[in-house]
């Protein structure tokens, strides 16, 4: 089973690249080249490359030095035939965004911040990206006093319907896709999850070019079911672009390997976004993009076995999902749960209340308790999910 361009597998720089600097020691890896991560990745069998700004092109680069940056690069690329499905921009490791970027109550700093955006917006439109990502570290605080909520979620939606005119005017085809996260680096981030960020969309001006890129592990820092919230953004329309990886729990941002830490999640979610679409067909058809990083204790070959093992789970688990779609004992249990139920609307077609107020079966001839009494078989379905995964069916 070995995964191909059509699988669109994508990886960021930083996630392959990541030195493992971790806030009590130094890196135990040496920096990569973006031009070998592009041959490595394709030799993998990935379809596609992301990164920040300054993962390509170091932070202070003159023009001259950038130029050729991009050049070597884009020759990796079309040696490859790797694509750029999406990329972001650093907006947090310099000190200059210690208070934030768009929200830093420095107003030189915000004006910056879209400078420096637009800039990497020109890059990404020429490499032909679709999505642009916008993860917030550092837009947040510490203070309770100091940072004014309110005024601060101005300034962001400010920054991003300004960024999103810029696109329209230059006629670039992106989207954009802000990604929740609860805490880390600030104290508290704003638009810490998904129903934060919805809701901000909502209120933009340019909502219809903005979605979300919502990550496993930052979900599950909060303790909040990961599925149930990518099914709830692509109920919105919203599930522009999606970071995939692993965490074990209410922690740190841990960004393991997908499926290592909460596989039975995983296998929810793969079954999602593969069979919670349309006559039982993908809901999801964007690239899956694995955010993680290759644990510290791993030397460069253990990196590359850990980019391979994102794509190996993934794969794995889409055939344990269309497995256990497949299997009609499967489809009994989930017809004796009345999963199907529920699509149906709960008022007729054309009923109105003053209907349903006269349907005495609705209310005064309802046998509650032999509602009540009736189980719905749950946990069967669970432990045929289970089986699934474990491959014992
Ligand atoms: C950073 C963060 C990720 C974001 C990246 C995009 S950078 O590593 O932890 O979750 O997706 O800015
Ligand atoms: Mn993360
Ligand atoms: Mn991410």
């Amino acid at each position: 089973m070995e995964p191909t361009p059509d699988d669109k597998f994508s990886f960021g720089l930083w996630t392959v690249g990541w030195p493992a600097r971790d806030p009590f020691g130094d890196a135990t890896r040496p920096p990569l080249d973006p031009v070998e991560t592009v041959h490595r990745l394709a030799a993998l069998g990935a379809y596609g490359v992301t990164f920040h700004d300054d993962d390509l092109v170091p932070f202070g680069s003159d023009d001259d030095a950038r130029t050729k940056v991009v050049a070597r690069f884009r020759e990796a690329l079309d040696a490859t035939g790797l694509v750029v499905p999406m990329a972001t921009t650093n907006l947090f490791t310099h000190p200059v965004f210690k208070d934030g970027a768009f929200t830093s109550n420095d107003r030189d700093v915000r004006r910056y911040a879209l400078r420096k955006v637009m800039r990497n917006l020109d890059l990404a439109a020429e490499l032909g990206a679709r999505t642009y990502v916008f993860w917030g570290g550092r837009e947040g605080a510490e203070s309770p006093a100091g940072k004014d909520v309110r005024a601060a979620l101005d300034r962001y939606r400010e920054a991003i319907d300004t960024l999103a005119a810029y696109v329209v005017d230059r006629g670039y085809g992106i989207r954009f896709a802000l990604e929740p996260k609860p805490n880390e680096p600030r104290g508290d981030i704003l638009l810490p999850t998904i129903g934060h960020a919805l809701a901000f969309v909502a209120s933009l001006e340019h909502r219809d070019r903005v979605g979300l890129n919502p990550e496993v592990g930052h979900e599950q820092m909060t303790g909040l079911n990961f599925v149930h919230g990518i099914a709830q953004v692509l109920w919105h329309g919203k599930l522009f672009h999606i970071d995939l990886n692993g965490q074990r729990g209410v922690r740190f941002d841990q960004d393991l390997v997908f499926g290592h830490g909460d596989l039975l999640d995983a296998f929810a979610l793969v079954d999602l976004l593969e069979h919670g679409g349309p006559g039982g067909g993908p809901a999801y058809d964007g690239p899956r993009h694995f955010d993680y990083k290759p644990r510290r204790t791993e030397d460069l070959a253990g990196v590359w076995e850990s980019a391979a093992a994102n794509m190996r789970t993934y794969l794995l688990l889409r055939e344990r999902a269309r497995a256990f779609r497949a299997d009609p004992e499967v489809q009994e249990a989930l017809a004796a749960c009345r999963t199907a139920e529920l699509a149906t609307p709960t008022l007729a077609d054309g009923e109105t209340v003053d209907d349903l107020l006269a349907d005495r079966s609705a209310l005064e001839d309802f046998d509650v308790d032999a509602a009540g009494e009736r189980g719905y078989g749950y946990s069967r379905l669970d432990q045929l999910m289970v089986e699934h995964a474990l491959g014992a069916r």
